[in-house]
């Protein structure tokens, strides 16, 4: 396993699923875990210890509300972890995003914007990617895909202007 992707809950999966399929895109071993800092606060802090025995290079973490997933993850760690806070509740993720991004001095959390799962997968793959040939020569070509598109869809915005004129 080189990315371990914990969810606080199985409803943030469908959020979080695009971060999953990207990594799995890129050829990257991948393993999910619903697992809760406040629901299963044991089990998680076992799975962490496992998962850097394993290999696990970097921990994605995704929860909404009082999202205390990726700092308690980060808490039992020296590897990166991505916080993802995930749009759930009255606050809409805004309460898991300053909950994740304000870790105290000292243990860090690479936070994400709020769903951004695929920013929390491309962080991911270019920390792996530092040692990694096959994965950076797959963060270029998502790149070069990426920058093709945009230019496509101004050639496409273009045409239309065109037309109307
Ligand atoms: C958080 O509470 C989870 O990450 C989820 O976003 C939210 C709601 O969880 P459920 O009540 O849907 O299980 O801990």
């Amino acid at each position: 396993m080189e990315v371990a992707i914990i969810i606080g809950s199985d409803s943030d999966w469908p959020l979080v699923a695009p971060a999953w399929e990207l990594l799995k895109d890129f050829g990257i071993e991948t393993e999910v875990r619903v697992l809760s800092a406040h629901r299963t606060p044991a089990a998680c802090v076992e799975f962490v210890q496992e998962a850097e025995a394993a290999g696990a290079k970097v921990f994605i973490a995704a929860a909404g509300l009082a999202a205390h997933l990726p700092g308690a993850v980060a808490a039992q760690t020296r590897r990166p972890v991505i916080g993802l806070p995930v749009a759930a509740g009255p606050l809409q993720g805004q309460d898991a995003l300053y909950s994740i991004v304000q870790m105290p001095p000292g243990v860090p959390v690479a936070t994400v914007g709020i769903d951004n799962a695929r920013n929390a997968a491309l962080l991911a793959a270019e920390i792996l990617a530092l040692s990694d040939p096959d994965i950076d020569a797959a963060l270029v070509q998502y790149r070069r895909r990426q920058t093709e598109n945009v230019l496509m869809k101004d050639r496409q915005l273009q045409g239309r202007l065109e037309g109307d004129k």
